[in-house]
C-alpha cells in the first residue's frame, strides 16, 4: 500500500512539481558512526590508510613524520594487523622534510602487489631540491622476505621541483587502467601568481602567467597544479622532449600512457606529457570509485571556498579552473557564478569557510554497510566533521551533502585523510588522536552482507 507521502510524490511527479524530500537529507543508515580501530597515540601524524589486494587483511597507515615542523626528520608506513599496530614499521623513510604540509604524503600498492611485492611512496626529501623548496619525490619500493617489512632502499621514479612547503598534493592511486595517478599542488605561493596551475608546459617563477612555454631564466617548474598519469610498469629508454620530469634523450623510470591529453610529442612538443587533468590549487586527497573508476578530487581553496571535483571514468583532460575560480565563485572576489574559465569545468560541491578551511577529499563508499553504498564521504581539516553526499549523480551540476552528527571528531580529532581496506571498509586518519577510525553500522547485519 502506498503511504500518503508516496502518493503525494507520485502526483507531484505527474504534475512536474519539484519535490524536495526531507528524507533525502537524513543520514543513511541512521546509526552510522565511527569506531576506533587502535588506541590513541598509535601514530605520530596519520594522513592516510591503504591496503594491498593480497588477501592479508592488513591496513597500512601513512605516518607523515615524527617531528612536524622539522626540515630533517623521518616518516614511516605502519601496519595494523589483527587489530594491533606492529612494533616494527613496514618502512621507515629517513631524511624527510616535514615543514608545513610536507612529509610522507602518498602511498599506493601495485595492483599486482600479491605477486610482485611493489609499492610506491611520495615524500618531500630533506635537502633535495631543484626549485626553491624540497622536491616532491616518487619512489618505488619492494617488500622483503618478511611480509611485514619492506626493503629499506627504493628506486626514485620521478622528482618534481616545488616552490614552497605548502600545496603539495601528494596523493597517489593506481587507476582502473593500471596507471599511477599523482596529485600535485600549485606549488604554494598564495593565489598562484605564476600561473602554474594553468600552464601545461614548463615555466619559470616570474609572476607572469603569460610566459607559460617560454623557458626563462632561473628554476624551471612543471606539473604543478596537476594530476599526472604515468605508466610505472614500463621504463623509457630515451625520454621525449615533452616528458617534463625527465631529461630529453635520457632514460626514465616511467613512460607515458598513449591516452594522456598531451602524449604526442609531435602534436604537443611544448606541453608536459605526464599531465592527466589540471587547474588545481591543492588536490590534496583524491580517490577512484573502486566500482566504476570515477575520480573524486578534493581541491583545497584559497581564502573563501573549498571544492569537490569530479572526473568521469574513461575521460581525460578536464581543467578545473584555478586560479580564475574558487568553487562556484570567482577568484579573486568570491562573486557567485564563476563563468566557465579556461575552457574548464566547475566542481560538483563548494562550501564557504565557516569553521572550515581545507577540504579533505574522501571516497565513494563501496563497503559492507549496504545503506551507505554509493554515497560520497569527505571532510575538512578545520571542522574535521564528516560530510556525506547521498546522491552524487554524475549528471547533476551540484551535489548536496549532510553532516554526520555527534561524531567522535567533534571536538578533538583532526581528519587528514581516508582510505579503504581491501574489503571496501572505509577508514579515517585522525591526526589529533594519532589513530584511525572505521565507519560502522548495525545495519551491516540486517542487510545480510554478513552472517549468511
Ligand atoms: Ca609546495
Amino acid at each position: 500500500m502506498l503511504t500518503w507521502k508516496q502518493i503525494f510524490h507520485s502526483f507531484a511527479l505527474l504534475l512536474g512539481v519539484s519535490v524536495v524530500s526531507t528524507a533525502a537529507l537524513a543520514i543513511a543508515p541512521s546509526d552510522l558512526t565511527l569506531t576506533q580501530v587502535v588506541p590513541n597515540g598509535s601514530f605520530n601524524h596519520p594522513i592516510g590508510i591503504r591496503a594491498p589486494n593480497d588477501g592479508s587483511g592488513r591496513l597500512f597507515v601513512i605516518d607523515r613524520c615524527v617531528s612536524e615542523g622539522s626540515s630533517a626528520t623521518t616518516g614511516s608506513i605502519k601496519i595494523v594487523k589483527n587489530g594491533a599496530v606492529l612494533a616494527t614499521p613496514f618502512l621507515t623513510i629517513p631524511n624527510v622534510a616535514c615543514v608545513s604540509e610536507q612529509g610522507v604524503i602518498g602511498l599506493a600498492f601495485d595492483p599486482n602487489y600479491a605477486s610482485n611485492g611493489t609499492f610506491y611512496v611520495v615524500n618531500t626529501a630533506s635537502g633535495v631540491k631543484i626549485g626553491a623548496s624540497e622536491d616532491q619525490v616518487l619512489t618505488r619500493y619492494t617488500v622483503s622476505a618478511n611480509a611485514d617489512v619492506a626493503n629499506a632502499t627504493g628506486t626514485v621514479v620521478m622528482r618534481v621541483p616545488d616552490i614552497a612547503s605548502n600545496h603539495n598534493g601528494g596523493d597517489i592511486h593506481f587507476g582502473p587502467d593500471g596507471f599511477l595517478y599523482w596529485s600535485m599542488g600549485d606549488g604554494g605561493v598564495q593565489g598562484d601568481p605564476n600561473g602554474f596551475a594553468q600552464c601545461t608546459g614548463r615555466k619559470s617563477a616570474d609572476n607572469t602567467p603569460s610566459t607559460c612555454h617560454t623557458i626563462g631564466s632561473g628554476v624551471i617548474y612543471y606539473l604543478l597544479g596537476k594530476i599526472i598519469r604515468v605508466d610505472v610498469h614500463t621504463t623509457t629508454a630515451s625520454a621525449a622532449a615533452n616528458m617534463c620530469a625527465s631529461t630529453p634523450g635520457q632514460p626514465a623510470q616511467y613512460s607515458i600512457p598513449p591516452g594522456n591529453p598531451f602524449a604526442s610529442v609531435a602534436t604537443f612538443p611544448n606541453e608536459c606529457a605526464e599531465i592527466f587533468n589540471w587547474g588545481f590549487r591543492n588536490p590534496f586527497r583524491f580517490s577512484f570509485d573502486r566500482s566504476n573508476g570515477d575520480m573524486y578530487i578534493g581541491d583545497v581553496g584559497q581564502n573563501t571556498y573549498e571544492e569537490i571535483d569530479y572526473q568521469p571514468a574513461a575521460s581525460v583532460g578536464q581543467n578545473f579552473q584555478w586560479n580564475a575560480c574558487e568553487g562556484f565563485h570567482t577568484y579573486p572576489g568570491g562573486a557567485a557564478g564563476c563563468a566557465p574559465a579556461f575552457g574548464g569545468v566547475p566542481p560538483k560541491i563548494d562550501y564557504p569557510h565557516s569553521g572550515t578551511c581545507a577540504v579533505v577529499g574522501g571516497y565513494l563508499y563501496r563497503g559492507p554497510i549496504q545503506q551507505l553504498r554509493g554515497q560520497y564521504i569527505f571532510s575538512d581539516y578545520c571542522s574535521s566533521a564528516i560530510y556525506i553526499s547521498a546522491n552524487p549523480a554524475p549528471a547533476s551540476a551540484t551535489w548536496t551533502y549532510v553532516t554526520l552528527g555527534s561524531a567522535p571528531f567533534t571536538p578533538g580529532g583532526i581528519v587528514y585523510g581516508f582510505g579503504e581496506g581491501s574489503d571496501g571498509n572505509l577508514y579515517v586518519a585522525d591526526d589529533g588522536h594519532g589513530t584511525i577510525w572505521r565507519f560502522t553500522s548495525g545495519f551491516i547485519f540486517q542487510d545480510g552482507f554478513e552472517g549468511h
